[in-house]
């Protein structure tokens, strides 16, 4: 056989596999195409440092990296297989067998899919090793050139057919209709109208208000969670006086409330872009455990994603009359998009979302850090994880160059207790007050601003915040891991 035959064969083998299973998928669970749930699978199996590079690396692109890189290996895989397979199909054979045990394992992982989910898997190793193996028949016959191109031509096209239709019938939940169909989500009590100086925009800051599009987004679902409103549910239970099944319906006829809140992420360093800030709509979380009636010693709010991913909140915060927890249905005056949590996510001001901002929620279990640890805990990160004292310079841009006075302005946060003062120093000297954007509420960035005259050449800007309680954020440089960096940013840039 030919080598690029025999690689082809490899090719038309794994993508019959992939294009079985995903159509197979859709019928029996969505995240159990073979592909996308050994890149979950993997996901969760990342060691925490590898998992932190990425997010560091390629920043909200890690999941297409990810994606790009297993594609990459399968490819690679998949020709080595044909070219082993030249004389007889038995590698080809056994390495389709193993690439199908490694999607079922990788389904059966998954908290998110049930028993029938490896029915996928085993559709794409079937697939994988029948269409592997009538191929290497075709070609291993050198009289028979035609009819083998024949059998090829056919292998690619229904793989193609089988994956666009396995597309197709996997998107057919209807989630943007079921978004539509929400339509306003009216608060009864409106979050207080953003004051004109609440930002610095013209200087460099962020605007005020993140738009949807962009806002930040982390989370470790490849496929996101695609749920109706109208079939979503939320389940409240564990230590309480009485369950509560919640209905989206059952919310959004409450009187809503509305919260601005800026939201950061944990695995933010000094000096980067994981924070942004909404309005988002819902209902008060508190309420809804009073309902419930948590009961005494349970110190964990344990909550569920659709997808299996947890958090552990602390029930005290949570239960604070003004901290503002909310159950929330909406963000920016629309439903919240599919991305950040539609049809419900919790947001709790002044906690890393990690151990907080549960998306696609549908399940709150009171309990105890002793019974049930969360995802991130179980990969090295704090349990206990509120949102440290911070402060980013967003212009000059690091090793600019700047021509007459120089404006130097970023943005604050300390959430819950607000940010107090900025203060910049230059090249070491002394510490410089700024001036800060006029205030929102102690759960909102504050942006700053600060003119400086300052001689031609280089220079070093730093930095540092002092939270509404009194504390200064700190200059010790410290990591992300395990429950949030500390450290001054700091800026090099030369004036002209
Ligand atoms: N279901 C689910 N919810 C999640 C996560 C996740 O991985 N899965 N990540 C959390 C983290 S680490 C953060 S910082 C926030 C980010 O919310 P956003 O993507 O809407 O900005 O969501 C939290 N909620
Ligand atoms: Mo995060």
């Amino acid at each position: 056989m030919k080598r690029w035959t025999a690689a082809l064969t490899g090719i038309l083998g794994v993508a019959a596999a992939l294009a079985a299973g995903h159509l197979v998928a859709a019928l029996v669970g969505p995240t159990a195409s073979p592909f996308l749930a050994v890149g979950n699978t993997a996901i969760d199996f990342t060691p925490g440092p590898l998992k932190d590079f990425a997010i560091r690396a390629f920043g909200v692109h890690d999941k297409l990296v990810l994606l790009v890189g297993m594609a990459v290996v399968l490819l690679a895989v998949a020709v080595a297989a044909g070219l082993l397979s030249r004389r007889s199909a038995l590698p080809g054979t056994v390495l389709a067998v193993a690439l199908g045990l490694v999607g079922v394992a990788a389904v059966l992982h998954r908290p998110d899919l049930g028993q029938l989910a490896v029915l996928a898997p085993v559709a794409a190793g079937v697939a994988g090793v029948l269409v592997f193996r009538w191929l290497h028949g075709l070609a291993a016959h050198p009289g028979r050139a035609s009819a083998s191109r024949r059998g090829f031509l056919l292998a690619a096209g229904a793989s193609a057919v089988a994956g666009v239709a396995g597309r197709f019938l996997g998107t057919r939940t209807d989630v943007e209709g079921s978004r539509r169909a929400v339509g306003d989500l009216t608060p009864a009590e409106p979050a207080p109208p953003i004051p004109d100086g609440a930002d610095f925009a013209a200087d460099g800051t962020p605007g005020f208000i993140t738009r949807n599009e962009d806002f930040y987004r982390v989370d470790t679902a490849l496929s996101v969670p695609r749920l109706r409103a109208e079939d979503w549910v939320l389940r409240v239970h564990g230590m309480v006086d009485r369950e509560l099944t919640l209905r989206y319906g059952d919310l959004r006829d409450r009187p809503l409330v509305e919260r601005t809140i800026t939201m950061t992420c944990v695995s933010n360093e000094v000096g980067g872009p994981y924070t942004s800030t909404a309005n988002f709509v819902g209902v008060p979380l508190r309420d809804v455990l009073l309902e419930a009636g948590v009961r005494a010693g349970a110190d964990q709010l344990f909550s569920t994603s659709a997808d299996g991913w947890t958090a552990g909140t602390p029930v005290d915060v949570v239960l604070e009359e003004d901290r503002g927890a909310l159950i929330a249905l909406g963000m920016n005056g629309e439903p919240l998009p599919v991305e950040h949590g539609f049809p419900a996510r919790l947001v709790v001001p002044g906690l890393y979302g990690f151990v907080s901002a549960t998306k696609w929620v549908v399940d709150l279990e009171l309990t105890t850090f002793e019974a049930r640890s969360s995802y991130w805990l179980d990969r090295g990160w704090g349990q206990r994880a509120p949102i440290k004292v911070m402060s980013r310079i967003d212009r000059p841009k690091g090793l600019s160059a700047v021509r007459g006075r120089v404006v130097v302005a970023g943005v604050a946060w300390a959430q819950p207790v607000g940010v107090a003062k900025v203060e910049v120093r230059v090249d070491g000297g002394g510490w410089q007050p700024t001036r800060l954007s006029t205030a929102v509420n102690g759960s909102t960035w504050r942006m700053w601003r600060v003119e400086l005259d300052l001689a031609p050449g280089a220079h070093t800007v730093e930095c540092r915040a002092t939270d509404g309680a009194g504390s200064t954020q700190p200059s010790e440089r410290v990591d992300p891991v395990p429950d949030g960096a500390t450290g001054w940013h700091s800026i090099f840039f030369t004036v002209e």
